[in-house]
């Protein structure tokens, strides 16, 4: 049977995330945003009341939340701020590369230490002359006895600054293209410099850094996986986690759809709210139809990956659309305000300025149909660690 229906436990976790949002969040993302201030605040009381970290398994300490629990918290933070959602939610993106590859060792200490302390982690894979193109890193990593010896330069780093430790990718063998990467958990040493905290678009509550690795040793047990197997860690993280940036697209866009409909509500023009005039009621029609496609293909990829499954085709659908669907929901948002959308009294055009990245992080749109091409075109059999974290 096909059913979205939540359980009591869903609800409540629901109506947690959406309180946290509206009391905590809400009220100072603007401000957040102005300033580009970091939300030290928030990220403690999220953390104490159980809205981070929350994929980490029972055996690490944490509350084992399947994929579709985490889509429900996510909508609803980013309904409130994605740019501190991205803040909160960035544990989990740097987490997962240690769930899937990393020993019982590993995960005990690193996935430890941010349930015992509200502490941060980012996940370390673009450099400056690699984004979208994974392979074409730099960033070395060289076998020294029981040590990788770690030197490179790694940019748009989300919580950069706050992290106590960080999940790297690197060259283990620079003339094997992808098969020649792997991944490392990297605490954080005085050979690792924050170089540049970026001035963004939007999302500016988020941290986001180029973090530079100095001759950084780690022992060879912080290997992640086996040695020239990151590329396919680093793939089937992203599987894992693209869902979630849909569910912040499909909290952005809700944000935006529901304050374009109070408006057209209550904004009178030629005698009527603008609501009635169908130019606008159109609009309002077309975002709410986005939005439930949206989360729809969202819950489904997080179902997917609770069965265990391999989703790389719905992940992608999912962050694509989602993504998209949250640019022209924010974009007619402000439409819809008129004059008054363009000016920062009023919140929407933050929403498209948030809603950008969505179509850029984490793989760009471009990407996600490259890889739905792939899946549809040519679909092929690849071996997914996906089931480790169901
Ligand atoms: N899971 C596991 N393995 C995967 C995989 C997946 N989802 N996708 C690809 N692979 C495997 C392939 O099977 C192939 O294996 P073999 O070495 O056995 O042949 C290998 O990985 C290489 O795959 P492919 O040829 O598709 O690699 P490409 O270099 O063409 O790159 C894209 C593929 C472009 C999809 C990849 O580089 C990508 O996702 N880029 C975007 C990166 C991104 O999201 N950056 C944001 C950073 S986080 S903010």
């Amino acid at each position: 049977m096909v059913d979205f229906t939540l359980t009591d436990e869903q609800k409540n976790l629901r109506d947690l995330a959406r309180e946290f949002a509206e009391n905590e969040i809400r009220p100072v993302a603007a401000e957040h945003d102005r300033d580009g201030s970091w939300p030290a605040e928030i990220v403690r009381k999220a953390w104490e009341v159980g809205l981070m970290n929350i994929h980490v398994p029972e055996e690490y300490g944490g509350a084992g939340l399947r994929h579709f629990d985490g889509v429900l918290v996510e909508e609803e933070m980013a309904r409130g701020c994605s740019g501190i959602q991205t803040s909160l939610g960035a544990n989990g993106l740097a987490s997962t590369p240690l769930l899937l590859g990393g020993s019982d060792a590993v995960k005990r200490r690193y996935l430890g230490m941010l349930i015992e302390e509200p502490k941060l982690a980012s996940f370390c894979l673009t450099e400056p002359g690699a984004g979208s193109d994974v392979a074409g890193m730099r960033t070395r990593a060289v076998r020294k006895g029981d040590s990788y010896v770690i030197t490179g330069q790694k940019c748009f780093i989300t919580n950069a600054s706050h992290a106590d430790w960080y999940a790297v990718f690197a060259k283990t063998d620079p003339e094997a293209g992808h098969r020649g990467i792997s991944a490392f958990v990297v605490p954080r040493d005085e050979t690792v410099i924050i170089d540049k905290k970026e001035d963004k678009l939007g999302q500016r509550a988020s941290d986001t850094a180029t973090v530079s690795f100095n001759e950084t040793v780690v022992p060879a047990a912080n290997l992640l996986g086996e040695e020239n197997h990151g590329f396919k860690l680093a793939m089937a993280t992203l599987d894992l986690t693209r869902p979630a940036v849909a569910a912040m697209a499909v909290g952005i866009a809700r944000a935006a759809f529901e304050a374009a409909k109070a408006y057209s509500i209550e904004r009178v023009q030629f005698g009527v709210p603008i609501a009635m005039h169908q130019a606008v009621s159109f609009m309002i029609a077309d975002m709410a139809t986005k939005l439930h496609a949206a989360r729809l293909m969202t819950w489904n990829a997080a179902v997917l990956l609770d069965q265990g499954r391999r989703a790389s085709l719905e992940s992608s659908h999912a962050k694509r659309f989602a993504a998209d669907s949250a640019m022209e929901i924010t974009t007619d948002a402000v439409q819809v305000f008129g004059g008054y959308g363009y000016m920062k009294d009023y919140p929407v055009e933050k929403y498209m300025r948030d809603a950008k990245i969505m179509q850029i992080y984490e793989g760009t749109s471009q990407i996600q149909r490259l890889v739905i091409a792939r899946e549809t075109l040519m679909p092929r059999q690849v071996e997914t660690p996906a089931a480790a974290t169901a």
